[in-house]
C-alpha cells in the first residue's frame, strides 16, 4: 500500500497564542488536501488555541517536544498526559536545535520515543548530519546510529506508524535544501537501516520525510522521490506559503 505523503509544519519558538489563532485562520483554506496528512507542530503554549482553532478541519496538531517522564518534579517540562489531554497527536523529538542548544542525547530522545508510543503520540523523530559529518563522508554512519538508538525498544508494530524527519543540519534555516538526490539517497539509507532493524514490511511502511529550507519552489521534486514521504518545515510553514507546499502537485 502506497504511503500517505505527511506534512509537518514546526513552528519553533514563534507565535504567540493570538498569533497563532491568526495564522490558522489565513492558512486554514489553504492547507485542504485529503490526499496528505497536515500537522502543525506549534509551541507547548499554543496548542490549546491552535486545536480549537482547527477542529473541523483536516489540520492535526502536534508538539515541539515532550519530556519523557510521567509527571512530577520537573519545573518546566510537559509531558506526554498532558499533550494528549490537550488533543496533540505528533510529537517533533530529536530536533537537532533541541540536540545542540539542550544537550539531546540519543538516549534521551530513545526514552521520549518509546514514552510517546505509550500514550498514542506518533513520534516525528529528527536526525541529519552536519556539514563536516557529510564533507568526512560519515552522515550515512551517524544517522544509522541516531536511528538505531533511538529506535531501541521500539516494536516493529510501534515502528510502522512512527514518522522519521531527515534533516541535514547544513541546510536548516539557512536557505540551502539538499539537493533531491541527496535527500532521496539518505532517506533511502534510513528505510534500509528501518529494514534491517525490524523487516521489509516495517520499513516499507514508516513514513521519512526531509526537513531543511523546504520550500513552494523545492517540494515538488523532492516529495515525489521513492523514499521521501513529505516534510518537515520550518520557516515556510509560518506563512501561505505552507499551504503550496501541502499542495505541491
Ligand atoms: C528544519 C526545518 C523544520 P527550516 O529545522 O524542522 O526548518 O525549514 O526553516 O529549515
Amino acid at each position: 500500500m502506497a504511503r500517505k505523503k505527511i506534512i509537518a509544519g514546526n513552528w519553533k519558538m514563534n507565535m504567540t497564542p493570538s498569533e497563532a489563532v491568526k495564522l490558522v485562520e489565513t492558512l486554514k483554506p489553504l492547507v485542504v488536501n485529503d490526499e496528505v496528512d497536515v500537522v502543525f507542530c506549534v509551541p507547548a503554549i499554543d496548542i490549546i488555541p491552535v486545536v480549537e482553532a482547527t477542529k473541523g478541519t483536516n489540520i492535526q496538531v502536534g508538539a515541539e517536544n515532550m519530556y519523557f517522564e510521567e509527571k512530577g518534579a520537573y519545573t518546566g517540562e510537559i509531558s506526554p498526559a498532558m499533550l494528549v489531554d490537550a488533543g496533540v497527536k505528533y510529537v517533533v523529538l530529536g530536533h537537532s536545535e533541541r540536540r545542540e542548544y539542550f544537550g539531546e542525547t540519543n538516549e534521551d530522545v530513545n526514552k521520549k520515543v518509546l514514552k510517546a508510543f505509550e500514550h498514542g503520540i506518533t513520534p516525528i523523530m529528527c536526525c541529519g548530519e552536519t556539514l563536516t559529518q557529510r564533507e568526512q563522508g560519515v552522515t550515512m554512519d551517524f544517522i544509522r546510529q541516531q536511528v538505531k538508538v533511538g529506535f531501541q525498544g521500539v516494536t516493529a508494530d510501534q515502528a510502522k506508524t512512527a514518522v522519521i524527519a531527515y534533516e541535514p543540519i547544513w541546510a536548516i534555516g539557512t536557505g540551502k535544501t539538499a539537493t533531491t538526490e541527496q535527500a532521496q539517497e539518505v532517506c533511502a539509507g534510513i528505510r534500509a537501516c528501518i529494514a534491517e532493524i525490524y523487516d521489509e514490511a516495517t520499513a516499507e511502511a514508516i513514513r521519512i520525510q526531509y526537513g531543511g529550507s523546504v520550500n513552494p519552489a523545492t517540494a515538488p521534486d523532492l516529495f515525489v522521490q521513492n523514499d521521501i514521504d513529505g516534510g518537515l518545515v520550518g520557516g515556510a510553514s509560518l506563512k501561505a506559503d505552507f499551504g503550496k507546499i501541502v499542495n505541491y502537485k
